[in-house]
């Protein structure tokens, strides 16, 4: 297992390399080219470029999170082919920079949603929030306002400002395409490229729906146990996995994350985990919490021990944390929540091995 954290790179991180790297236990960072549009090929150069950065830092860089998928493909349109191509350039450019694992989504339109990016909690502390029947009332408009205005002026990852202008179009081509026809789109991409992904030794890991309740009518992707076991049938191969959100897949109660966690790991699909816990207020609302199961409804021991039973060996990170200690920057990740997060999260792994 190794720990690592997500970084933002080309000074869009209130957080440093250097900072990062005295967190305890943590090898490396998760990062992307977070300026190249999807669709784009990243060059060598620029891979290198942040490569180095990390690695001067005395850190690892060897997870991207996430090369995303350019609309057109989602969609099934005559462009696809072309951006498929670009994408497997960008995979093997990645490889060759030393890149082991790729986390990617297949949501169409929205990446993720939050109806409040800093709720005050009980605490005192901010954290992110989500009500579905709110949700439910607010227009592609409202829901971009108050994600741009709620945030702080940082720059949201799938909320980049390149995305706004054909999202209410994007959401009325969805209204007729069904989940099949979705599926089948789904399938074509990773047709092409897994085969590219076992060629390069490059892990895929797919993030379930954030959250895992359908808006605007569009199609569900990855929000439980059976779709996850469906997305991974399209293209059966160990490079075909899943990035484990316990925070995503856990804001449906319905969902039991070890049981999950123990069947894909099993499998050898589980190359990538995100560790975060959930409080519900109610049946499909929560907040973010602390990384502790006893400050959420999560059990992360149980999904530790189910981890390391079936045989996991990726890597972790310690999902969104909460702000904290008066800290200023990007709703989920700061600096403080997460490094208490990552050193929690550590003290788990190694009880649960030490008494194996
Ligand atoms: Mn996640």
């Amino acid at each position: 297992m190794k720990m690592i954290l997500r970084w933002f790179p080309n000074g869009d991180d209130t957080v440093t390399l250097e900072q990062i790297r005295q967190i305890p236990g943590v090898s490396g960072v998760a990062t992307f080219l977070s300026d190249i549009p999807a669709g784009d090929v990243w060059s060598m150069d620029r891979i290198l470029a942040v490569k180095n950065e990390v690695n001067e830092a005395g850190l690892e860089m060897e997870v991207i999170e996430s090369i995303n998928v350019h609309e057109d493909i989602k969609k099934g349109l005559p462009t696809k082919d072309m951006y498929i191509d670009n994408y497997i350039k960008t995979m093997k450019n990645l490889a060759d920079a030393g890149v082991k694992c790729v986390c990617y989504n297949f949501m169409p339109v929205l990446d993720w949603y939050r109806s409040d990016l800093y709720l005050p909690i009980e605490d005192g502390s901010l954290a992110m929030s989500y009500s579905h029947d709110f949700a439910k009332t607010l227009t592609l408009e409202s829901m971009t306002e108050s994600m741009i205005n709620g945030s702080n002026n940082f720059t949201l990852p799938g909320w980049e400002p390149e995305r706004f202008g054909k999202m209410a179009e994007d959401i009325a081509f969805y209204q007729n395409v069904s989940q099949d026809e979705y599926f089948k789109n789904i399938k074509y991409f990773l047709d092409a490229i897994i085969p590219a992904a076992e060629e390069f030794d490059l892990d895929f890991g797919v993030h379930p729906d954030d959250p895992p309740f359908p808006l605007f009518n569009l199609p569900k992707v990855v929000n439980n146990q059976d779709s996850i076991r469906k997305y991974l049938s399209l293209h059966d191969s160990k490079r075909n996995g899943l990035t484990l959100c316990t925070g995503s897949l856990g804001a449906n109660k319905n969902n039991d994350v070890a049981s999950i966690a123990a069947e894909f790991a099993a499998e050898g699909k589980v190359p990538f985990v995100h560790l975060r816990n959930v409080k519900h207020t109610s049946e499909t609302d929560f907040h973010e919490s602390a990384h502790p199961s006893e400050c959420g409804d999560l059990d992360m021991y149980a999904i530790i021990k189910a981890l390391q039973d079936n045989g996991f060996d990726g890597y972790i990170r310690p999902d969104h944390g909460r702000m904290i200690w008066g800290e200023k920057g990007r709703p989920g990740y700061g600096l403080y929540d997460r490094a208490l997060g990552a050193t929690y999260l550590e003290g788990l792994w190694e009880a649960c091995k030490k008494s194996r």
